[in-house]
């Protein structure tokens, strides 16, 4: 079995390729930092004895996406899950006061990046006449907060995506399902906030937020049910937070 991961050079992608290769996956890591990747692939294929592929590229850029997969050697060809989980926060301002480049870089990777990988695999998996695509949303995706504009409209978007890809990809045996977390404690944060790391830790003080392994299991646990159940959506939250705004500190 091969599982094609996107965004599996940190966080929650990370730990996702880690628990597949536990349980004797072989897998497609990607990410743009060639040299996360690269370690991932020593680490996880000493530890676990799996086949992991290492592919460096943006998905932000449509013909890299191509290229990458039609790159795929014969040993990978057949993808049997593709969880798509590269994305990003930039930024947390007032409509009015948003930063441009910040928007271009959330619907670019949230909602485009996606579709281009979905596309060039979703099409391998209808000749295969089976697959699995898990789609990893947010509670941003669910609800809107103060400030959270466009991330929200990003994740609302991959909200629509997926039940899209569930109807169209129904007559073609393949599954669709998405996870949705709240707080989970990975680079989000201090990627949201442009590095300044203070500041991302402060959005996780005096709680205990979601771990990366708390998603990467339950993605496992969705990817793993009988032939016959496919998980189209699931909300995943820390005890301590309610709703996308309503956490006990
Ligand atoms: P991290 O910042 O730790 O990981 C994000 C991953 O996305 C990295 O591997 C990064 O790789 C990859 N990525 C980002 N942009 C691109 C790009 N243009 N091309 C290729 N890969 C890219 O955050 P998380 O693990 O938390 O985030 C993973 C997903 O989970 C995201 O979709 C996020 O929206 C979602 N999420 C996160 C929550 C949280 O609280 N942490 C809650 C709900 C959902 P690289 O930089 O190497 O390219
Ligand atoms: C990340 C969770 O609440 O910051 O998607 O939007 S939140």
């Amino acid at each position: 079995m091969i599982v094609f991961i996107t965004g599996a050079t940190s966080g929650i992608g990370k730990q996702t390729a880690i628990e597949f290769a536990k349980h004797g996956y072989n897998l497609v890591i990607t990410g743009r930092r060639k040299e996360r990747l690269i370690e991932l692939k020593k680490d996880i294929e000493t530890k676990y004895k799996v086949d992991v592929l290492d592919l460096c590229f943006d998905i932000t850029n449509q013909k890299e996406v191509e290229y990458a997969v039609l790159s795929l050697s014969d040993k990978f060809q057949h993808i049997d899950i593709l969880i798509n989980n590269a994305g990003l926060a930039a930024g947390m301002a007032p409509i009015q006061d948003g930063n441009l480049s910040h928007w271009e870089a959330m619907i670019n990777t949230n909602i485009k990046g996606l579709l281009y990988v979905t596309k060039c695999i979703s099409t391998k998996m209808i000749e295969q006449k089976k697959g699995h695509i898990i789609n990893v949303g947010s509670i941003a995706g669910k609800e809107v907060y103060a400030n959270g504009n466009v991330y929200c409209a990003t994740k609302h978007a991959v909200d629509a995506l997926n039940k899209g890809m569930r109807i169209d990809l129904l007559p073609h045996g393949i599954k669709v399902s998405a996870i949705n977390p709240g707080m989970v404690e990975t680079e989000f944060s201090i990627v949201r906030f442009d590095g300044d790391e203070d500041r991302a830790k402060k959005v996780y003080e005096n709680i205990v937020p979601l771990k990366p392994e708390d998603i990467a299991e339950t993605i496992y646990w969705m990817a793993t049910r009988p032939a016959h159940v496919n998980i189209n959506d699931l909300i995943i939250m820390p005890t301590i937070q309610a709703n996308a705004t309503t956490v006990l500190r």
